[in-house]
């Protein structure tokens, strides 16, 4: 018997999250909710959700045989490929208790786990549920294929699609291998295809290499400009900031990793010198190897910032924890944490009473809402004020034959006062040290 569904285009998942001793029920309810939101962003529903103690996830049986036939009945493939599926039967009163008990309204036809399966656990877990399973890896790679938009995100996605997807091809003939004709001697077709995937790779590689060192070559040109990095947690505001702070058109959206790209703009309204702001991916808990891989070069611009504006979603009772996340990633990146800002945002979302508390937890953040002028103004201020400090007072001897250098300084230094003599101008001005080491060298070599 199966469990009348109403909407069969839908994809409807259960999730199943295994419990293992180091993880507490709070954790597993956090990640668990966070898991739910991510199938929402890939357009799936949830039907259920369903935890299971295991001492490890690294067995092949990931779930006991009887937690498989419970969740069997959770669980139904599409119309079509039922009939091909060997079904579990249940029986009328277990399936009606099950209903009775609001743990589903309708069934499930894929199974999510939270955690990273092995492509062995996924087949025994797929012949037992009959429907497709997913891991916590493949759902977060399937977002990023879906948002990835400029040449560079597409490559980084497609090279861990693909590394993930390897090892998970099915050897459809491993029992008696069929060989190719005008393969390599003895090769078969599953052979064939994993080299492909392999060459294919190898060639994006080669293609993202290049990309980077370009982006490279744009990030030293800007390496003596103020550059302030917007970090943090997916969907904690940093592009509705990044719009406000710039008065740009980057994305916004309420969906986990919209941002895949790194967006650098001026701070609006200008200021002298002009500051850039550049807004970055999100992070994430348990983020795929090979994404943090492709994160470590879109982040090399929080690296060269000279402020970290660390934006944290405080209506989120589970902000704490991701906080823990973004400083493990960056710790990782070796960003110097001295030059960051904490922005608690979201604030119009949380009571008064709740801002109080947060102000006695954290008494140097700024709590503030993207969508809140003043506060924007107040952020506004606080770059300003943070980046000021960071510049030295100098002042030069230009002579007029060097006045080419004046359009360096008018746009990456703040000039406080300019007096013209016979032989030049006496420039006082306020610049970081390392703009004022460049000045030096582009005068000497201009005697
Ligand atoms: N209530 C409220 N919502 C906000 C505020 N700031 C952002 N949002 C909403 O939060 C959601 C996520 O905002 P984004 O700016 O896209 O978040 P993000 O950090 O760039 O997210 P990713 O790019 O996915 O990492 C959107 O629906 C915004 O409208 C705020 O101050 N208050
Ligand atoms: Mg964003």
């Amino acid at each position: 018997m199966t469990i009348p569904t109403t909407e069969k285009s839908v994809t409807r998942a259960l999730l199943i999250s295994i419990r293992t001793p180091d993880v507490s029920l709070q954790e597993v309810d956090e990640s668990l909710a966070e898991l739910g939101r991510l199938v929402n962003t890939l357009g799936f529903s949830v039907v259920a959700t369903k935890t299971q103690r295991q001492r490890s996830t690294k067995q092949l049986s990931v779930l006991g045989s009887g937690k498989l036939e419970e969740l069997a009945a959770l669980t139904s493939e599409s119309e079509q490929s039922q009939n091909d599926q060997p079904q579990l039967d249940f029986d009328q009163d277990e399936l009606s208790a099950l209903l009775a008990s609001g743990d589903i309204q309708e069934q499930a036809n894929v199974a999510v786990f939270d955690c990273e399966l092995s492509p062995n656990q996924i087949r025994h877990v797929e012949a037992a549920l009959g429907v497709e399973v997913y891991d916590r890896t493949r759902v977060i790679i399937e977002i990023f294929s879906k948002h990835a938009r400029t040449r560079t995100a597409k490559l980084q996605v497609e090279i861990a699609r693909l590394n993930y997807l390897t090892p998970r091809l099915r050897d459809e003939n491993s029992g008696d291998r069929e060989r190719q004709k005008g393969s390599w001697i003895g090769e078969s077709a599953f052979e064939i295809n994993s080299r492909r995937i392999r060459d294919k790779i190898a060639d994006l590689k080669r293609e993202l290499k290049k990309l980077q060192e370009e982006m490279q070559g744009r990030r030293s040109s800007r390496v003596e400009q103020l550059c302030v990095a917007l970090v943090g947690y997916t969907n904690a505001g940093k592009s509705s900031l990044m719009r406000a702070l710039t008065d740009s058109e980057v994305l916004v959206e309420d969906k986990l990793f919209a941002t895949l790209d790194t967006t650098v703009r001026t701070l609006q309204p200008p200021t002298q010198p002009r500051i850039l702001i550049s807004d970055t991916v999100g992070f994430i808990k348990k983020l795929p190897h090979d994404l943090v891989a492709s994160f470590h070069s879109t982040l090399e611009e929080a690296k060269d910032a000279d402020l970290l504006l660390y934006v944290v979603d405080a209506s989120d009772e589970n902000f704490t924890s991701q906080l823990a996340v973004v400083d493990h990633v960056l710790a990782e990146l070796n960003v110097d944490s001295a030059n960051k800002l904490l922005l608690l945002n979201k604030v119009d979302c949380i009571s008064e009473e709740r801002q109080l508390e947060l102000l006695e937890q954290y008494p140097d953040a700024l709590q503030i809402s993207s969508r809140n002028k003043e506060d924007i103004a107040l952020v506004h201020r606080e770059i300003q004020d943070f980046l000021e400090k960071k510049m030295c007072p100098a002042c030069f001897h230009i002579p007029y034959t060097a006045s080419g250098v004046m359009g360096e300084i008018h746009s990456k230094m703040q000039v406080i006062d300019e007096q013209y003599h016979e032989d030049g101008m006496r420039i006082t001005l306020k610049a970081t040290p390392v703009a004022l080491e460049r000045l030096h060298k582009m005068l000497q070599s201009s005697f």
